[in-house]
């Protein structure tokens, strides 16, 4: 069969920048010019890597002339042939040149003399800075114990390892410093890891490579081709199975996304946070017609029928007499009812779910827009359970609802550090943990490993991160949180520009790119698509100004705070390359087919072979689910959770939240149903977007001017309110407003709008210029993971 080609792909996906007329202005090498496209005169070759998370990692070769980066390319290694591709960077990573050098680079440390968010810093040394914070972090020690000191999560430099920004250096240093408050959770996956823990034990998926192999692909939320972008990764691999078995595919999405371009049998668009109901209605369906796999659901699931609830679940508590009404709400889960609550026509739902029922094997997977609501928990499991009605769980061409994932990955070893402190919070909550961290316990705020936090957080640090301001939720709420020195101490930010969130900082400290130190990147699993590499950055140039990798500012402040013996416990006598040496020796100890540390650091790059077959998660368990028990507490697939029945009886929960111990569809605040809608009738979310990842490459001018920051509007929508595309616009809620260009398509569906998320907080009047999606997110968590539930959003829109 004729596959697509490789540059086709690439202007399809979007992986040049823009779609096809970007794509048109950077035509592919052919192997001929590829020469011409190898060293100049004087110039030399480093391989570096794009560290960011966009999640996929890919390798960069970083042209040097006179000590200055000339210009980047992409892996050029191995031919186009997929499985032993090339794994070329986006257009973002490869304008890293405009992160090096931008103008707005961080070149020395900076220290606050303003108030806290009027930016206003004077530079000082690095003796001044490391005197500072050591001081401040050995005087909060004593008055608040190590539990007040924080790491906020951030995701700059993930793929890193000597330069990571939240379980690196840092953590190594505050551990071995008496220890600090952790976190749990992450902001892109609370809802699901939780609500898919209780319901499958994990929530991993089987490989999208398993779509070769499909007749029918249901995709809920999912968009491969636009966030994992990489030339080597799953958006890539994604086109390539579609491509081989020809399988139709269905995607629900309030939005178009870029997946569905050119790849999509049909579009269903579906209003945010209601998939459940969805689920509940195809479920009507299938049990009103007899289609659903009453074999599968006895011997694998519990609690979809009465016949194999727990002993302990009261009476009409199964899955089935929810769905028929015999259920708390004496509701039956019609097309009907579905359509009022999803958009979706009764009749369209009748028919797919008849189709979905009735075609196997059927890939069904979900990303992470469906979970990243209010109701995420119950959206993640209702999908799973879609996937167990119609049994395609554990077979080649199927999946059980997750979201696809890989498992081959080459992963370094990380620097060990091991935190004497277990106290923890869900990473969406510390502001809640600096305004009352005291207040905080485990059945009202899902505190882990105490019942109850000793101290607020009095010392936060964020390095490679702008989930201070900007990726967190109700920027003007945590703007005055943060402003409010006698709540958090200090704050320390390191990052390599000036961004919204270090505007807040106390310390600004200037990091190395990864074109300016050795490190390794690793590709993460889950993007690469069963394809592992890992990457070896071999030092492009010396650090700018006075920059310095994070190793080097952690190694002088464990000299400050405990002098040359506790700057020996910290380095045990290494310095990064020997540590990288060492750390990459302990990983070939276990796979000894790996290069050498010497071989790494001269070739750059290594790549491993495709895996053979791809992965089929629960293979084992479907075979034989006695021998191989799922990591429930039933070993079975829990569409009833015993486990979540007892949280929702013990746990304190604000107004109008809810936990259930089935999937059911539950209405939220900022939710389809809300009673806000009146005054904010637009449902309104934050995509993740080809032209950014999250908030990074906004400082880059030109990926800025090729990838438009717009707030989509469908025209019903726009007509009613007289706005045209190109029109600014103001976005408000109860949290705040924001301004925007408009964008009026139909690729967004009727009562819902979105701005992708990561546009610069700018608040100005009351009114936050920069289009942060986050100036309209509220900081309540999600009932049971305490996620952040940032695609719950309720606003207005009006023409300015
Ligand atoms: N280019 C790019 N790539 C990225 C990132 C980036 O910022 N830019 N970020 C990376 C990171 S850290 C993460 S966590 C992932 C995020 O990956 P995801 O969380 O999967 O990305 P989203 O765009 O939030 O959501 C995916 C899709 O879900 C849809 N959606 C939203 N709400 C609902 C709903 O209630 N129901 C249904 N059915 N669909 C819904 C959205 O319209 C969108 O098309 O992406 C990673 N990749
Ligand atoms: N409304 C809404 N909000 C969201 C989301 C959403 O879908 N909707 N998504 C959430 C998700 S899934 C995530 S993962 C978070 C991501 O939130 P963040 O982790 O804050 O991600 P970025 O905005 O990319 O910020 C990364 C920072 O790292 C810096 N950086 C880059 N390279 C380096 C380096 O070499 N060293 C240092 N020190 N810094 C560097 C960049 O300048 C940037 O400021 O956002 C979350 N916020
Ligand atoms: S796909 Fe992601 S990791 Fe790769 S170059 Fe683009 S932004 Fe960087
Ligand atoms: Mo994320």
């Amino acid at each position: 069969m004729h596959l697509i080609n490789r540059r086709q792909f690439l202007q399809w996906s979007g992986a040049l920048g823009g779609g096809i007329a970007a794509g048109a202005l950077l035509p592919l090498p052919s192997l001929a010019q590829k020469e011409s496209l190898s060293k100049g005169e004087n110039e030399e070759m480093k391989w570096a890597g794009c560290a960011i998370n966009c999640g996929s990692k890919c390798p960069l070769r970083v042209f040097v002339k006179e000590g200055k980066i000339t210009r980047i390319e992409t892996d050029n290694t191995q031919e186009d042939e997929f499985g032993a591709h090339q794994v070329r960077a986006c257009v973002r990573g490869r304008s890293s040149r405009f992160k090096v050098y931008n103008p707005n680079r961080l070149l020395y440390p900076l220290k606050r003399v303003g108030k806290r968010g009027e930016g206003k810093f004077v530079r000082i040394s690095w003796e001044e800075a490391i005197e500072t914070i050591a001081q401040k972090l050995l005087q909060v020690k004593e008055k608040y114990g190590n539990e007040a000191i924080y790491v906020n999560y951030a995701t700059g430099t993930t793929g890193g390892i000597m330069s990571r920004c939240t379980k690196g250096p840092w953590a190594r240093l505050l551990a071995q410093f008496g220890g600090h408050l952790n976190y749990y959770n992450s902001y892109s996956t609370a809802q699901i890891t939780d609500g898919l823990k209780h319901f499958y034990g994990t929530s991993a998926g089987s490989d999208i490579a398993n779509i070769a192999h499909s007749k029918l692909v249901v995709m809920f939320g999912n968009n491969p081709v636009e966030t994992r972008m990489s030339g080597g990764g799953t958006g890539y691999s994604y086109k390539e199975a579609l491509q081989k078995s020809g399988a139709k595919i269905i995607h629900f999405d309030p939005r178009y996304s870029d997946s569905m371009v050119g790849a999509c049998d049909e579009w269903i668009p579906i209003a945010p946070g209601t998939d459940a109901a969805l689920i509940a209605a195809m479920a009507y369906v299938m049990i009103n017609e007899d289609l659903h796999d009453k074999a599968f659901l006895d011997r694998y699931c519990v609690g979809f029928s009465r016949e194999t609830l727990p002993d302990s679940a009261p009476e009409n508590s199964s899955y089935e007499d929810y769905v028929m009404g015999r259920g708390e709400d004496q509701t039956p889960k019609t097309p009907e009812w579905a359509e009022r609550i999803t958009k979706i026509p009764a009749q369209t739902i009748r028919r797919l779910a008849k189709e979905i029922a009735t075609t196997k094997p059927c890939f069904i997977a979900q990303g992470w827009g469906a979970q990243r609501q209010f109701n995420g928990e119950q959206s993640s499991r209702a999908i799973a359970t879609l996937a167990a009605m119609t049994g395609n769980i554990g077979m080649l061409g199927g999946n059980n609802g997750a979201r696809e994932t890989s498992t081959l990955s080459i992963d370094p070893a990380w620097l060990p550090s091991k935190n004497p402190i277990k106290d923890s919070i869900s990473c969406f909550l510390w502001t809640d943990a600096i305004l009352h961290g005291e207040e905080m316990t485990d059945i009202k705020d899902g505190v882990r490993g105490t019942q109850k936090l000793k101290s607020s957080i009095k010392f936060l640090w964020n390095t490679g991160g702008n989930c201070l301001i900007n990726q967190h939720s109700d920027s003007n709420r945590t703007a005055k949180i943060l402003e409010d020195e006698t709540l958090c101490e200090m704050i320390v930010d390191i990052n390599i520009v000036r961004t919204p969130s270090n505007r807040y900082a106390d310390i600004i400290l200037p990091d190395a790119t990864h074109l300016e130190q050795e490190d390794f990147i690793r590709a993460s699993a889950g993007y690469s698509s069963d394809r592992p590499y890992v990457i070896y950055c071999q030092k492009a140039i010396e650090p700018l100004g006075e920059c310095k990798g994070v190793y080097e500012m952690c190694t002088l402040l464990a000299e400050r705070l405990g002098g040359e013996s506790f700057k020996a416990e910290f380095t045990e006598g290494r310095t990064q390359v020997e540590w990288l040496e060492h750390l990459w020796n302990q990983t070939r100890a276990k796979k000894p087919e790996l290069p050498s540390f010497e071989e790494m650091r001269q070739r750059g790059l290594y790549k491993a072979p495709r895996a053979k077959k791809p992965k089929v998660m629960f293979e084992g368990f479907v075979q034989n689910p006695e021998a191989n028990p799922l990591k429930t507490p039933s070993g079975k697939i829990e569409i009833y959770s015993e486990e979540l029945a007892q949280k929702a009886a013990t746990w304190i929960l604000p107004e109008g939240a809810k936990i259930t111990p089935l999937p059911e569809f539950i209405n939220t605040k900022e939710g389809p149903l809300d009673p806000a809608r009146e005054q904010f009738p637009l449902q309104f979310f934050g995509y993740h977007y080809k032209g950014t990842t999250h908030s990074s490459f906004w400082e880059s001018a030109p990926i800025r001017e090729i990838n438009p920051h717009e707030a989509w509007i469908n025209p019903m929508d726009a007509k009613a309110r007289g706005i045209k595309t190109g029109d600014r616009v103001l976005v408000f809620n109860r949290f705040g407003k924001i301004i925007v260009t408009a964008k009026v398509t139909p690729k967004i569906m009727p009562g819902v709008s979105v701005c992708h998320q990561g546009g610069w907080y700018k608040p100005k009047n009351g009114i936050d210029e920069g289009g942060c999606i986050n100036t309209l997110t509220t900081l309540e968590p999600s009932p049971i993971a305490k996620g952040n539930p940032q695609h719950s959003i309720l606003v207005q829109i009006r023409k300015v």
